[in-house]
């Protein structure tokens, strides 16, 4: 069995128990203790039967070179001069998240700073929140300032955002700094999603590089700011989550190369829609519910990090298709379906607008939408099935 240890040891990590002064007793708590006095606690349960200090002491170093940080992470994955840049706008995006993520955990106690609308809307008529203004600042200061991006996509801003201090910037980035806008003051998960894309000329700003179609990635990921914050990241091959150990201020891997399943039992959709759905929407939904053997599952919680987040990881569907009020469902198509598009696909799994793969789509405007079902492969295919068969 493995311990984790949570901090890379100056020195060789020795055991210590808390509460004796001599070896372990009934009740005493072994914590692993570092050169400079931090400590870590390890808990009984967690320990090998055979606890003999030298065992344990073994135990540990394996597991404490094992660690491995959202940076070394990067730097081991992008190792030419290619990925090189790759790797520090990726950085930066993670710098950006954990910004967010303090200021999300000192929302309620900031006086009405951070909480609450800005009295502002988007180019989509969509009130702004205060949190939604700060977390673009964030996120598009620390891509300009990585000096790798050449132009910038923002849900909250109408225009292409050139990036002024990157004049030999390649990558191109897409991102929703903070989605789930409706759940900031209530204290329900929210998260920020990003797309990278290679720009056809090395520093050169050229519009059209902003509509990519979605395979052409070659990066996507998200922050989920729950009840741990987790950084889901794909570089075009596997998926890697991280999960920020704030001791460190680091993402630690805790989660390599994620697995949709290829089915589940949670569906997640806006019901409270469903007098505008089509025949096929209501059809599948109805059928999904009629389903015994195990009965399905309805989770929604209307922020679509938290809802794909949890689709990843336990399988399953979440949707939001077009309707007779919205033809083209909610979701933006450039910062918000293809990046998590893109992660469901490498996890193994698979995004539609119901009809056709949402990758494949060519964006003609960098704020239009897509209705979007992603999840398990062979559930929404099922979906598919249903939406073509009206
Ligand atoms: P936002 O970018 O303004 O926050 O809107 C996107 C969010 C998604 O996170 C979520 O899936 C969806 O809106 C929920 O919409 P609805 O409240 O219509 O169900
Ligand atoms: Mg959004």
């Amino acid at each position: 069995m493995k311990i984790k240890a949570r901090i890379v040891p100056s020195r060789r990590p020795r055991l210590a128990w808390s509460g004796t002064t001599g070896g372990p007793s009934r009740c005493s708590q072994p914590r692993v203790v570092y050169g400079s006095g931090v400590t870590s606690l390890v808990t009984r349960e967690m320990l090998p039967k055979t606890s003999s200090r030298n065992q344990l002491e073994d135990a540990l170093d394996v597991d404490v070179e094992d660690l491995q940080t959202l940076g070394t992470f990067i730097i081991n994955t992008a190792k030419d001069e290619d990925t090189s840049d790759l790797s520090i706008l990726i950085q930066s995006i993670g710098t950006s998240c954990k910004y967010i993520a303090n200021c999300v955990r000192k929302l309620g106690l900031a006086n009405g700073k951070l909480g609450g609308k800005a009295g502002t809307e988007n180019v989509q008529g969509e009130e702004q929140m205060k949190l939604d203004l700060v977390a673009h600042e964030v996120f598009s200061r620390g891509l300009d300032r990585s000096g790798r991006c050449t132009v910038m996509v923002s849900e909250e801003v109408e225009e292409l955002i050139p990036c002024a201090s990157s004049p030999h910037g390649r990558y191109v980035c897409v991102f929703d700094p903070l989605d789930g806008s409706s759940n900031i003051d209530c204290s329900v998960s929210i998260g920020s999603i990003f797309g990278i894309y290679k720009a056809t000329e090395r520093g050169v700003f050229n519009p059209k590089d902003a509509l990519q179609p979605g395979k052409d990635m070659v990066a996507a990921g998200y922050a989920l700011y729950g009840s741990a914050c987790n950084l889901v990241l794909t570089i075009g091959g596997c998926v890697y989550g991280f999960t920020l150990d704030s001791s460190l201020g680091e993402f630690v891997l805790t989660h390599p190369k994620i697995r949709v399943p290829p089915s589940g039992n949670i569906y997640s959709i806006n019901e409270g829609n469903s007098k505008f759905w089509d025949a096929g929407m209501a059809n599948y939904v109805n059928h999904v519910k009629n389903i015994q053997d195990p009965p399905r599952s309805l989770r929604y919680i209307g922020s679509m990090v938290a809802d794909v987040h949890r689709t990843l990881l336990y399988g399953g569907t979440f949707s939001y298709p077009s309707d007779s009020k919205s033809k083209d469902g909610k979701l933006r198509t450039l910062y918000e379906c293809f990046p998590m598009a893109y992660i469901m696909e490498k996890a193994g799994g698979a995004a539609s607008d119901g009809k056709n793969r949402i990758l494949d789509i060519t964006p003609h405007h960098i704020h239009q939408r897509s209705p979007i079902h992603m999840g398990s492969a062979e559930d929404v295919k099922e979906i598919e099935r249903f939406l073509t068969e009206q």
